[in-house]
């Protein structure tokens, strides 16, 4: 039997050995071999989740000049920095399975990679900040905490800090209701126009229904996906109708109610045309938002060109460094030889 070249050795033992990780449970790690189909996978969702954490700074970034007070300019400053966090980790773990990042970001201005449908919805007002807290990163902890599982180790690493940082912003975005909530008429009626604005698309970004999520299966058996959208998105609305209830606020869906039988909330059905439009670019601020990356990328040109120049001139810095020190053994060697004290 011929012996395969090193690194070359016959897919089907290293499908095997791909197949018994993801049977016990364990994690696929850079150096592992997977199919390409596990791979490209990874890629897809990994940079659609960077990109949403990217694009995700925007709606909330824009009152960032228009807090009400230097405490909540600071929170919100903070919460915002932590989601150019989220995304540079991920880019950085989509590196590990060779993409790149300069690429990644041109297939996002470009429109060739999508980002979270729910970036694409104007904030009206302060109570925006506060909705999205409470339901984006709400959702979010429902979707990445099982993520945290997810068999490819770098990514699953990257989401338990994630979602440390994303609960501590649902909490910090409740908090600003509950205060909203106390506070005037005006603040009460902006907080319940928030949350009719933001109900639907929230439970959007579980993706579509299981029926007609074409990549779930393949997911949920490479145990990438650890549960079905619709799974996820159940388990959202059960979180969330208690605490609309203490926080004073209605759900605007009239067939929200408690399923003796089944221990859930039974909930009305999206609209999945609009989901449909928003991931295809049409929703309300799809445009505004890519130019804006695509105008922040190019404004950061002369940034990472500067880096680049840095890190070659490190890089050169170093060499010159290593081959002086290799000379200075040599002459050291060869004195030592002829007998000269050094
Ligand atoms: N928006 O077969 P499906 C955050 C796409 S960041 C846009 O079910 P999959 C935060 C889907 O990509 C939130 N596109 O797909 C940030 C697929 O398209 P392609 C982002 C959507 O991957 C800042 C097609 O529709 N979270 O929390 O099995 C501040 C069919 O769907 C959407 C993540 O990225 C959507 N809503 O499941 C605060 C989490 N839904 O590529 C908070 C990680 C679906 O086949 N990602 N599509 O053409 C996931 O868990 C999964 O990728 C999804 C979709 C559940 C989103």
């Amino acid at each position: 039997m011929p012996v395969p070249e090193s690194g070359a050795e016959p897919q089907t033992a290293a499908q095997t050995r791909f197949d018994h990780t993801l049977a016990r449970d364990q994690r696929i790690e850079p150096r592992d071999w997977m199919p390409e189909g596990y791979r490209a996978t990874l890629v897809r969702q990994i940079a659609q989740h960077a990109h949403s954490e990217i694009i995700g700074m925007q709606p909330e970034g824009e009152w960032i000049t228009r807090a009400p007070s230097l405490r909540r300019k600071a929170i919100l400053f903070a919460k915002v920095q932590d989601e150019a966090g989220h995304g540079l980790y991920l880019y950085s773990a989509a590196e590990t399975l060779g993409a790149d990042r300069a690429d990644l970001t041109e297939r996002l201005i470009s429109g060739r990679q999508k980002y979270s449908s729910i970036f694409n919805y104007p904030t009206l007002s302060y109570a925006d900040v506060g909705v999205i807290g409470w339901f984006v990163d709400g959702a979010a902890i429902c979707n990445q905490v099982p993520l945290c599982r997810s068999s490819y180790g770098p990514y699953a690493r990257a989401m338990v800090r994630i979602c440390k940082e994303e609960s501590f912003h649902q909490r910090q975005g409740y908090e600003l209701l509950l205060t909203m909530m106390r506070g005037s008429e005006k603040q009460r009626a902006q907080v319940q126009d928030a949350v009719d604005r933001w109900w639907w698309p929230s439970l959007m970004m579980f993706g579509p229904p299981d029926g007609n999520s074409p990549n779930s299966e393949r997911s949920m058996a490479w145990r990438i996906k650890r549960h079905s959208n619709d799974e996820l998105r159940q388990r959202f609305v059960d979180m969330t109708v208690p605490q609309a209830e203490r926080l004073g606020v209605t759900l605007p869906d009239p067939e929200l109610v408690w399923n003796e039988e089944r221990e859930v909330w039974d909930f009305g059905t999206p609209d999945w045309s609009e989901l449909q439009r928003v991931i295809s670019g049409d929703g309300p601020c799809n445009q505004a938002r890519v130019e804006r990356r695509r105008q922040a990328h190019e404004d950061g040109a002369w940034v990472r060109e500067a880096a680049a120049a840095h890190a070659a001139r490190q890089q050169d810095r170093q060499a010159a460094q290593d081959q002086q020190a290799a000379q200075d053994r040599q002459t050291a060697q060869t004195a030592q030889l002829k007998g000269v004290p050094a």
